[in-house]
């Protein structure tokens, strides 16, 4: 079985061979003024953005010594320090799940309902995106496979009183954690984004305290957009954390310390490919790590 260290570098292998490809040779060694800019532009092509991507090579260039591990200093240093997911005081965890369509958030609550189970937990989920019938057959599928139970509506019903109706019987019911998924939409869209607002609203109402995380699911490969989108959320839905879904498909990898540096919200994992085990928990120091070519043993 591959370590965490080989999965992960195995999933992020396309954004690492874009930085990797950097240090020919000696990385230990001292760099010039043009491979200084190669490494920048090389982070501004892995999506880092180029005010970052000039953040991180000024910075790395301070320090004394190996290069690599200059960067992999700067770099970490953008990246906040983990800190815990929230706790409820009493009743559920609620965990509400939003995002632009097709990023990801089905499937990534259908993983983490299952790594919730598999805790132990008792784990209801809503359906609340209703918009496709498609759509909910595809939660309770997951759902199912994980142990959890679902909420549901006939589609077309409205999405709030989905939220509603499954936090309030997450608490009712004794359940450890609630998770409510949305339907995908595209931050420009004013109705989807107040209806957003309201499912958010009425979760609060539901539950003292709710929701208690607000994860933002963000396709990795999504460009420059992944700013704004998560800006926007953020203002409508109140995000308390990312997870950058698809990066195995992608050598732009590097977004995801451009949005946490840019928002200071915690990464709380990554999808590096489609299986349950692909959804890994964000490990900053793993993750810089995984970017850089190994000082340690030759590649
Ligand atoms: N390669 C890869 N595919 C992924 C990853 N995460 C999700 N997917 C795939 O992305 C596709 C879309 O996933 P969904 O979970 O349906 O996305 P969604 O955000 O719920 O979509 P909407 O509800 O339509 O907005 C599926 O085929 C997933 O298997 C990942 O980390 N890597
Ligand atoms: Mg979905």
């Amino acid at each position: 079985m591959a370590s965490f260290l080989q999965r992960l570098k195995k999933g992020l292998a396309r954004s690492r061979q874009g930085l990797v490809r950097m240090f020919p040779g000696g990385k230990a060694s001292e760099l010039s003024e043009h491979e200084w800019q190669d490494i920048e532009d090389a982070l501004v092509m892995a999506d880092c953005g180029v005010e970052l991507a000039v953040r991180l090579v000024a910075n790395a260039r301070k320090s004394k010594g190996s290069a690599v591990e200059a960067l992999r200093m700067s770099m970490r240093s953008m990246l906040p320090d983990a800190v815990p997911v929230a706790r409820p005081a009493h009743g559920p965890f609620v965990l509400l799940v939003v995002g632009v369509n097709g990023t990801g958030k089905t499937t990534t609550i259908g993983k983490l309902a299952t790594l919730y189970t598999r805790q132990g937990k008792r784990v209801l989920v809503g359906a609340a995106d209703t918009f496709r019938a498609a759509a909910i057959d595809q939660l309770a599928v997951w759902v199912e496979r994980a142990g959890a139970d679902l909420v549901r509506q006939h589609p077309g019903a409205d999405p709030a009183a989905v939220a509603y109706d499954t936090v309030q019987r997450g608490l009712a019911r004794g359940y450890d954690v609630v998770i409510i998924d949305t339907a995908g939409r595209v931050q420009t869209d004013k109705g989807l984004m107040d209806e957003l607002a309201k499912v958010r609203r009425v979760v609060a109402k539901a539950q003292e305290g709710a929701p208690h995380e607000v994860w933002q699911v963000v396709d990795g490969g999504t460009g420059q957009n992944a700013v704004v989108q998560v800006q926007k959320f953020r203002e409508v839905a109140g995000t308390t954390g990312l997870i950058v879904t698809k990066l195995d498909g992608t050598a732009k990898g590097g977004i995801v310390l451009q949005l946490a540096d840019r928002f200071g919200l915690p990464v709380r994992y990554i999808g590096v490919g489609e299986a349950l085990e692909d959804l890994m928990p964000f490990d900053a120091d793993a993750f810089v790590e995984s970017l850089l070519p190994d000082t340690i043993t030759a590649e």
